[in-house]
């Protein structure tokens, strides 16, 4: 059996602070209309699509901070995002900053929401793995400031849309096991997930030659355990002077990767996804239920840092 979604990869060139949101979505809009005419039911977009990715700067001014974050969702500006998905009967994944108030408290997160084919709201994710850190480090060449303005999402969940099961991760997620089997354990087809990644990586340079192999890594390997599509797409180019990987692309549930951008500018990578080829590895090598270990795994939950065994004094003989 086959069931098929065809997907487009949403790659966005960069997007700089003077750019104003009505002429982001205008460039959404553009990749809406264009993967529509291509025969797309699903479009997924960047993290953090609706603007710059702005942890790069320490702000303390709070009205400066709180531009960045969008208030409700469909809004006044974004909301034409959702008609035309409804007119064209195409769905789409979007990454954007969350500004919420609840019981007279506000919390910021940096979310993504899957959009049904009626333009509807399907599922709401929280990013979980919150890299970079919370205080300024002006060290940094530029900061990356997520534990600053973002709280922790709490849950990795998975909706059955668009004939399968779906499921969400924004960025730095998809470079943890953990992200790709809790929703692998709920029977995940396709988990689609935003990116922003500098290639120079400041606590670590020696790293930046690998930022592009590093992301392939952990998304085929993500895909391939799971036996799962994922559709990794990435914010591209020169960003207010910081360069950041493109490298969009959509691995299928053999952990090959079916279609890749070559640019890093807006661009659509699109591939027909059998969600059915994830059986062949649910059902096999991948069967869970049949060879997978709980009791031994216990650390996984219980454990947050490593700790190795303490050194054994060795007697003199
Ligand atoms: N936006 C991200 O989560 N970026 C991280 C950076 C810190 C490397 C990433 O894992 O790509």
């Amino acid at each position: 059996m086959s069931r098929f979604i065809n997907v487009a990869a949403a790659q966005l060139g960069p997007i700089q602070r003077s750019d104003t949101r009505s002429e982001i979505i205008e460039r959404l809009l553009a990749h809406l209309r264009q993967a529509h005419a291509m025969g797309c039911q699903l479009v997924v977009f960047p993290e953090l699509a609706l603007t710059t990715f702005f942890p790069r700067w320490y702000m303390e001014d709070p009205e400066e901070v709180d531009a960045f974050y969008e208030k409700e969702m469909p809004g006044p500006t974004t909301r034409v995002l959702f008609d035309t998905a409804a007119k064209l009967g195409i769905g789409f994944y979007l990454g954007y900053a969350e500004l919420t108030v609840e019981n007279g408290r506000a919390h910021r997160y940096n979310t993504s929401i899957l959009v049904g084919q009626d333009g509807k709201i399907i599922g709401k994710y929280r990013k979980v793995h919150l890299p970079g850190h919370a205080e300024h480090e002006p060290w940094r060449a530029f900061q990356h400031l997520e534990k600053h303005y973002f709280e922790p999402g709490q849950s990795f969940d998975v909706w059955r849309a668009f004939g399968g099961v779906m499921g969400m991760a924004l960025c730095n997620d998809r470079r943890w096991s953990e992200t790709y089997r809790v929703m692998g354990l709920q029977g995940v087809e396709m988990i689609m997930l935003g990116y922003n990644t500098p290639v120079h990586n400041p606590p670590a340079p020696e790293h930046d030659d690998l930022s592009m192999f590093h992301n392939q890594l952990v998304m085929q390997a993500g895909a391939y355990q799971n036996g799962t599509w994922v559709v990794g797409v990435a914010k591209a180019g020169e960003e207010e002077g910081c360069e950041m990987i493109g490298g969009t692309c959509i691995i299928a549930p053999s952990g090959e990767i079916v279609a890749a951008c070559s640019t890093k500018g807006d661009e659509l990578a699109i591939a027909r996804c059998d969600l059915d080829l994830c059986h062949s590895y649910k059902s096999t090598t991948f069967n869970f239920e049949r060879h997978r270990r709980p009791e031994a795994y216990g650390l996984i939950t219980s454990r947050r840092g490593a700790i190795a065994p303490a050194d054994v004094e060795m007697s003199p003989a």
